[in-house]
Order: C-alpha cells, then structure tokens, then sequence
C-alpha cells in the first residue's frame, strides 16, 4: 500500500469521491477558493448517461458565481409555460414567476460542469475507484493505494461506498411508483399535426390515473432534444417494463405523444423506484457526504440535483472558511445549518411522490418554492435564521 499525501505546500488538498454534479460542483467550488483536488470517478469515461433535467434559481446562482451562465444559456432553454394535464385536459398553467429556470439535458450540464473544473486545475481521474473513507481524510481506492486530504467529499452517488464504508446508517423509503426516462428527438412537426393547439414548447406533465396509472412528463430540452420521463406504478409489469417500453400500453393511454414515444421504444431504458433516503449524519470528522449519497430525494419538485449542488457549493464555502484543524467541526456546524433545507426538500418531494399530489397541478407556490428559491452563493442567506 501506497500512502500519497499531497497539499503540503501552501494550497489544502481535498479527495472527492465521484465526478457527478456533486463532485464536480464542490471541486470547481474548492479550486476557486485556492485548494488542490482530485476527483476520482469509477466510470471509465466522465460522462452522464441520464436524460433530461430542470434547474431553479438555486443551482442557477452557482453555475452564475462560477461565471458559466453564458454556455448554459446557449445549450438550454426555458420554456414558457409548465403545463399539468389531467386525462389531457389542462389543470394548470405556470410561467413560475419570480423563479428563474431552465431545461436542458443532463450531458449537457454534466459537460459544461467537467470542462470548468478542467479550467479550474482539477485533477480528475477516471477508472478510479473508491472502496473506502476514512474519518481522518482518507480514501482507499479499488487499486489498492490510498490517498488522503484536509477534506474529503462523498459524492458516489445513492450507493455511496463512501458512507457505507464509514458506516453511516440511514432509512429509505420506497414509493409505490417508479420512472423511466429518455432523451429523444423533439419530433416538433409530428406533434403538432397531431395536436395543432398545443405549445409544444412547453413542459407538460401528462398524468393519467384512470383506467391506469401512466404519466407522461415532457420536457423539451433545447431545440433539438425531448426529455420524456414516463412514470408507472412498480407493480404495473407492462407499464413498467424495460429496456424496451410496451409501446402499445402507452400510445393507448397517450395517443397524441405517439411519435415521441415511438422514439422512446427504439431505445434501453431503465426502470427507477422512486425513493428517499435519510442519514443519521452528513460527516465523520473530515469527510462530508453530499449528493444522493446523503439525500436522495424523490424528483417531483425536481430538486435533487439541486440539492446536491447547493450542498457541495456549500461545504466548499463552510471547509474554505474554516481553518485546516478546525475543518471537522465546521463539517458538523454546515450540516446543522444547511441541511434543514434539504430535509425539508426531501419531505415535500416525497409527499408529491407518495399522493401523486403532481397531477392537481399548480405546485410552484408557497413553502415548495423554498429550495428553488434558496441561493447558496448569498452570504446573508442566514441572518434571520
Ligand atoms: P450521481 O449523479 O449519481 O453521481 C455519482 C458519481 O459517482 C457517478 O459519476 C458515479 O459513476 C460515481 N461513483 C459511484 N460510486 C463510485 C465509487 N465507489 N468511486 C468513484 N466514483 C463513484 N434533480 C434535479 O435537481 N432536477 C431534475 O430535473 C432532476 N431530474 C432527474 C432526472 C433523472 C433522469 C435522474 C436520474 C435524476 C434527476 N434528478 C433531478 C436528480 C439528480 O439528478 C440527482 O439527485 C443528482 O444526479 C445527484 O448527483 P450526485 O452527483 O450526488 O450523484
Ligand atoms: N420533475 C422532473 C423529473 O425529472 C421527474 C419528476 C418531476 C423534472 C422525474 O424524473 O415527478 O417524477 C417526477
């Protein structure tokens, strides 16, 4: 075994344990207040295989404060209205006002996200896999060597080998419902010599609960891309099954999204229950957890990747400020202030998520905009807390 610290010179040095939004989000974050980090990402490539996503003012605020609004502007869009349809008829109609936001594909952000932490002087190693963290700020890796920090982020995702290795216990709760999501053409034309009046530029939430539960969420994500994510109950075989989608089930129920769908049918498509994870802590001494591997939420107030950038942004400001032997009791002071938020988040999405509470529409109102209205990069956000 190999020990290699690195950092000893005037620049901190922090491990982070995988390159999804989290990881790179408190990478770029750290590099930018003067540390050194690595990011080792198992994948053997850095790329994101997911499809579509929609980000709020919170993440919006830190993609700004890393100076990238300009290209996430140019590879995202933002539709006019959020549309909720019940038995396709329209129950709402939102333009969110007040909440900047936007859509855009996920290897888009994820691309835009790894180019800037290149830029920034990170260090990121693919085929790098982590086995396990230790409180002290090290991480072993599959290879056998080990590595170690004055911080360590785990950022591996909901089976996070970071906090089962520390072990750090938690509950989950699983939804009787599930998705699967495509990235597929916007098929623009078709759509509209089907349905002449509808804004196919807006996002629009199909749901369907009788004679079956099978909702359709259709995001488009820049001129050329459609994120459809299609959701079905985990114990509806047909409306769940993967790779391929029972096409005929879900033209049935929604005949109008056939071209899209029939896209959709064309690619392997995997089945996601939906779930809510809930640790008993965020840290052990100089290892912080962030992303889905300390909170992964339901997506219906699409905020996990939000909350998992807040937090990463944050744990970099909260680490950066403190100094380098005070660094596990600021871990412990950030998870006391940030993490309500985040709790709160995960409460409300899996409401949504267990009442299906989506299809009355009209949900960006009151205390469900809190995390879309957070900005972590604002330095009074806790004066009145
Ligand atoms: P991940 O994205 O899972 O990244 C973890 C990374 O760590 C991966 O690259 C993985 O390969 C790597 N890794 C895993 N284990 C190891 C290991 N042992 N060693 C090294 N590397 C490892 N959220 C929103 O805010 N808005 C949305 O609209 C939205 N829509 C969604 C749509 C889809 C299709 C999905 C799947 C999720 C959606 N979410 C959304 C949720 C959000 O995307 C996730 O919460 C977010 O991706 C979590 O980011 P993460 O970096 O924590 O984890
Ligand atoms: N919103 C978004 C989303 O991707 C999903 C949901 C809501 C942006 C599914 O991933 O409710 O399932 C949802």
């Amino acid at each position: 075994h190999q020990t290699e610290v690195r950092g000893q010179g005037s620049a901190r040095h922090a491990e982070i344990a995988g390159a999804g939004f989290a990881g790179l989000t408190a990478a770029i974050a750290l590099a930018r207040r003067g540390w050194s980090v690595r990011v080792h990402e198992k994948g053997l490539e850095l790329r994101e295989q997911g499809a579509g996503i929609v980000l709020w003012n919170n993440t919006l605020r830190i993609l700004d404060a890393f100076g990238l609004t300009e290209e996430i502007e140019r590879g995202s869009m933002r539709p006019p209205f959020y549309e909720t349809r019940m038995q396709n008829r329209i129950v709402s109609d939102e333009d969110v006002p007040g909440i900047p936001w936007r859509t855009m594909t996920r290897p888009f952000l994820h691309s835009v996200l790894s180019s800037a932490a290149i830029r920034e002087g990170v260090e990121i190693v693919t085929g790098s896999e982590v086995v396990e963290a230790r409180d002290a700020g090290t991480l072993r890796l599959a290879n056998g060597s080990e590595v170690s920090g004055d911080l360590v982020i785990g950022a591996d995702g909901v089976g996070s080998a970071v906090r089962d290795s520390l072990d750090i216990r938690y509950e989950r709760h699983q939804a009787r419902d599930g998705i699967t999501r495509f990235l597929v053409p916007r098929c623009k034309e078709e759509l509209q010599a089907i349905e002449p009046d509808t804004e196919w530029d807006n996002v629009i939430d199909f749901w369907n609960l009788e004679p079956r539960v099978l909702r359709v969420l259709y995001t488009p994500a820049n001129d050329r891309e459609l994120y459809i994510a299609l959701m079905a109950p985990a114990d509806d075989a047909e409306g769940s099954a993967v790779p391929t989608i029972n096409l005929d089930v879900w033209t049935s129920i929604h005949p109008q999204l056939t071209p899209v769908l029939k896209k959709a049918a064309g690619i392997e498509g995997k089945y996601f229950r939906y779930q809510t994870n809930r640790l008993e802590q965020w840290t052990r001494g100089r290892v912080a957890l962030v992303g889905d591997a300390a909170h992964a939420m339901a997506p219906a107030l699409a905020q996990g990747g939000g909350c998992a950038m807040m937090n990463a942004y944050t744990v970099a400001e909260a680490a950066s400020a403190a100094s380098t032997g005070d660094i596990p009791d600021a871990l412990v002071e950030w998870e006391r202030i940030e993490r309500p938020y985040t709790d709160r988040c995960q409460t409300r999405s899996q409401r949504y998520a267990d009442t299906r509470g989506m299809s009355k529409g009209g949900q960006f109102v009151g205390e469900n905009n809190e995390t879309a209205l957070y900005d972590p990069t604002d330095p009074r956000r806790h004066d009145d807390v």
